[in-house]
């Protein structure tokens, strides 16, 4: 679906910081000539802007909110044009450092009226762009104006029988068989975050799915109980776990007495599963409990273990209660012209996928027996079926059986 562009976001500027926002520049001073100063506010002004040199500038604008950037635009000089760019990246600041959302190299001579537009693809939004103007045709980089553009929304309802309607896709169901959890490689990465009493072992090794590694936290002691915590980045109903332990000494295993929590806050938790016989050895024990809330962290309290209050987990997986597929369905959103909010809240994001005809193989249906068509001295069997030409066009073969 064709993109369709906000206006220019960058007030007609009159000095770094009127109207609104802020204006800066590095790399090269700007030129001062004839009395004139071609400062760099100019960019977004009615003024001009020139470089010092032909070394290279940079010149920025920082929004007050976040911005979504895709396009922007940039108008020559009506005199020496040969001194507008050759050669820019267009980028974006992200707090820390500044990524390249767009390169132009080498770029053709421009006229007196050239005014180019340059779309991009960018999925965030930032405060801060420039434009790193890297060289020109000439000595010195002039510009007369840049521009930047967000997207506006473009929302879509399809209108049926007089009912503006949405297009609500199949969701998938939750699968109960897979833990939930991903193969971790540190607290922290690829998703979520673990965290900890202590960690003698390194408190993600109960994460990576692998069950010779391990978790151990060898200072806990009745007073100041071990635990272990996992933070997911959305939450979770989960209604059953597996703890695998192994070996701390002798014969004793890590995991005896524990209490499964869950809290979306990190302060409250409520009390999931209370085990205080979990077998001492090295097996995936698996525990299924009666949960139907969402919780974003769930933590194993621990009390004691077959070797003081020490504890060890090799593996500690989470599933998730079943939940069925959701059907796609339509839904009706209103019987006359909806609102403008009702589009941007409500409207579906891409008619790609409802106006993409597909070839396919129906599933067979029964037809009906008809034989009350039959006159009087016809013999034979008659059957019938509608078929909805609205909904099944182009239809290439029909195959009839009588079973
Ligand atoms: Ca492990």
């Amino acid at each position: 679906m064709e993109k369709i562009y906000t206006e220019n976001l960058i007030p007609l500027m009159t000095s770094y910081t009127t109207p609104f926002g802020k204006v800066d520049y590095g790399g090269d001073a700007y030129l001062v000539y004839g009395g004139y100063n071609y400062e760099p506010y100019h960019l977004f002004g009615t003024g001009q802007f020139s470089s010092a040199s032909s070394k290279g500038i940079w010149v920025s604008y920082e929004f007050e909110k976040p911005e979504r950037i895709v396009k922007y635009t940039l108008r020559t000089h009506s005199w020496l044009y040969e001194r507008s760019p050759k050669s820019w990246t267009f980028d974006a600041w992200d707090g820390t450092q500044w990524i390249v959302l767009d390169t132009r190299d080498n770029q053709p001579q421009w006229t007196n009226t050239d005014k180019r537009e340059y779309e991009i693809k960018n999925s965030y939004y930032y405060k801060k762009y420039r434009i790193n103007l890297k060289n020109s045709w000439g000595s010195y980089i002039h510009l007369s104006r840049m521009e930047m553009m967000g997207e506006l929304p473009n929302k879509s309802f399809i209108l049926h029988e007089g009912e503006y309607k949405k297009f609500n896709p199949k969701i998938l169901g939750k699968d109960p068989k897979i833990d939930v959890v991903p193969k971790m490689t540190s607290d922290t990465s690829p998703l979520g975050k673990v965290t900890a009493r202590g960690a003698y072992n390194p408190a993600w090794q109960a994460f990576d799915k692998d069950s010779s590694t391990y978790w151990y936290d060898n200072g806990s002691s009745a007073s100041n109980p071990s635990w272990l915590q996992y933070e997911f980045d959305s939450p979770k109903i989960i209604n059953k776990i597996a703890l695998d332990s192994l070996i701390i000494t002798g014969s004793a295993y890590g995991i005896k007495e524990f209490t499964l929590l869950g809290s979306n806050d990190g302060l409250n938790y409520d009390s999931l599963l209370s085990v205080d016989n979990h077998p001492n050895r090295s097996t995936k024990e698996t525990y299924q409990f009666n949960n139907k809330n969402e919780y974003l962290i769930y933590k194993l309290k621990f009390g004691l273990s077959y070797h003081n209050y020490y504890t060890l987990v090799s593996s500690f997986e989470m599933y998730e209660m079943a939940t069925p597929n959701t059907p796609a369905f339509w839904s009706t959103i209103s019987t006359t012209v909806p609102t403008s909010n009702q589009f941007i809240e409500k409207g579906i994001d891409s008619l790609f996928p409802l106006l993409n005809r597909t070839l396919t193989q129906l599933e067979p249906f029964p037809m009906i027996q008809r034989n009350d068509i039959l006159v009087s001295g016809e013999v034979g069997k008659v059957f019938s079926k509608t078929i909805d030409l609205k909904k099944y066009f182009d239809i290439r073969s029909i195959r009839t059986e009588v079973k």
